[in-house]
């Protein structure tokens, strides 16, 4: 039996202004083939399949045409897709109950009203049993923990999860009774001892979980992790995040992108990480005004994107000058970046030099400095109410 295992989607994600929706587009048509040619059974998505609440129409779209072409597809049994921390629960949930009559299970949130448990079912009975594990949400760790009261907010991430973990186990060997087949678990969260990259949010308040890829391990035959961008193996070779499909941040540009082909053998497992064709380079050039404007001529692909980190005595002046060589060369340059040596950052004079670097606050900042305000109650009110905007804006 064949299951193929992937994550970190982010369907929809805006980069620098710029979309990826050819590079996800062509990403979906070759886990098509995939799907077809290696004869999957059971497809997994370990959350994060949208890179925000409120995706833009055309990932949705990509979405929908993606499952339709699926349930063409004869010798795929069941799809699981479970919610990460960027899915907006209510996002996936509209059209949850529609997908179930094309056999795709949709988890968004795994509360009490939600069936995690999915028996794999063949005409031979019972194949496997997934417990579809989304990202657990504060309110739905706190009823796992009926009745004991966890001040510690570490503690009740920890205690929680795993104690979330343990039910699902209890209720899978239940249904399994003496049975030889598969325990599954999906999870999407961030596990002790794996490789994180740039991009990935800290999602649990304290940030470090003490829950390993061995205590999984010990629990189910494979488990399918997702919210970790790098492709890896955590403790254990059955318990392993696919990574991201597509490099999400210039910080994953030398990544191999993979989805994971997980084959049973009576109880035995064997993983083979697939790797992603890359449709679009992403390309970090750092060094000075003379070795990066080398490196940009040697660029064959325009259609790579690209940063630069700019380490020059006259970072000002080398700045202008990779722009205009870059728009030259019709390159798409879309961050520079100035590492700053000791002499500038002593050097009062050199001030911000560029946008990328700056963060939301700092740029208004900046722009208040202007301004050189006299009342000072005002200028802290301004700061408060354009932080609410920008933080209401953000969780939109
Ligand atoms: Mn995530």
């Amino acid at each position: 039996m064949k299951i193929l295992h992937t994550s970190d989607w982010h369907l929809g994600q805006n980069f620098m202004g710029k979309s990826r929706e050819g590079e996800h587009k062509a990403f979906l048509s070759w886990l098509l083939e995939v799907i077809k040619d290696k004869k999957i059974r059971i497809l997994l998505v370990s959350g994060d399949i949208f890179d925000t609440g409120t995706p833009p129409n055309y990932a949705l779209e990509l979405y929908y045409n993606f499952l339709k072409q699926l349930s063409a597809v004869k010798t795929l049994k069941t799809t699981i897709i479970t919610a990460g921390n960027h899915d907006s629960v209510s996002t996936l949930k509209a059209s949850k109950q529609l997908l179930e009559t094309f056999n795709v299970h949709v988890v968004v949130n795994g509360d009490e009203d939600e069936n995690i448990i999915i028996p794999i079912k063949e005409d031979e009975g019972t194949i496997a049993i997934v417990c579809a594990v989304p990202f657990l949400r504060d309110n739905v760790i706190r009823q796992s923990l009926a009745g004991e009261t966890v001040s510690d907010k570490e503690k009740l991430a920890n205690n929680g999860i795993k104690a979330f973990y343990e039910t699902a186990h209890t209720k899978a060997l239940e249904l399994k009774q003496d049975k030889n087949i598969p325990l599954i678990a999906m999870g999407h969260l961030t596990t002790v001892g794996s490789r994180t990259s740039e991009s990935e949010r800290d999602i649990y308040i304290g940030g470090t979980l003490d829950i390993g890829g061995d205590y999984l391990g010990s629990l189910f035959d494979y488990v399918a992790l997702g919210h970790l961008h790098i492709n890896q193996t955590v403790g254990c070779e059955h318990v392993r995040y696919s990574g991201s499909p597509i490099p999400l941040s210039f910080s994953e540009s030398k990544n191999t992108q993979k989805v994971n082909l997980v084959t049973f053998n009576e109880s035995k497992v064997e993983v083979e990480e697939l790797a992603v064709p890359l449709t679009r380079k992403l390309i970090v050039i750092k060094g000075n005004s003379e070795t990066i404007k080398k490196e940009l001529k040697n660029i064959e692909d325009k259609n790579s994107w690209i940063e630069v980190h700019i380490k020059d005595d006259n970072p000002m002046y080398a700045n202008t000058e990779i722009r205009e060589l870059a728009s030259k060369l019709e390159l798409i340059l879309l961050a520079v970046k100035i590492d700053k040596s000791e002499k500038q950052l002593q050097a009062k004079e050199l001030k911000a030099i560029s946008l990328d670097e700056l963060s939301i606050d700092e740029v208004f900042q900046k722009r208040l400095e202007q301004e050189e305000l006299e009342d000072k109650v005002l200028e802290v009110e301004l700061v408060t109410n354009f932080k609410q905007i920008v933080s209401k804006v953000q969780s939109q």
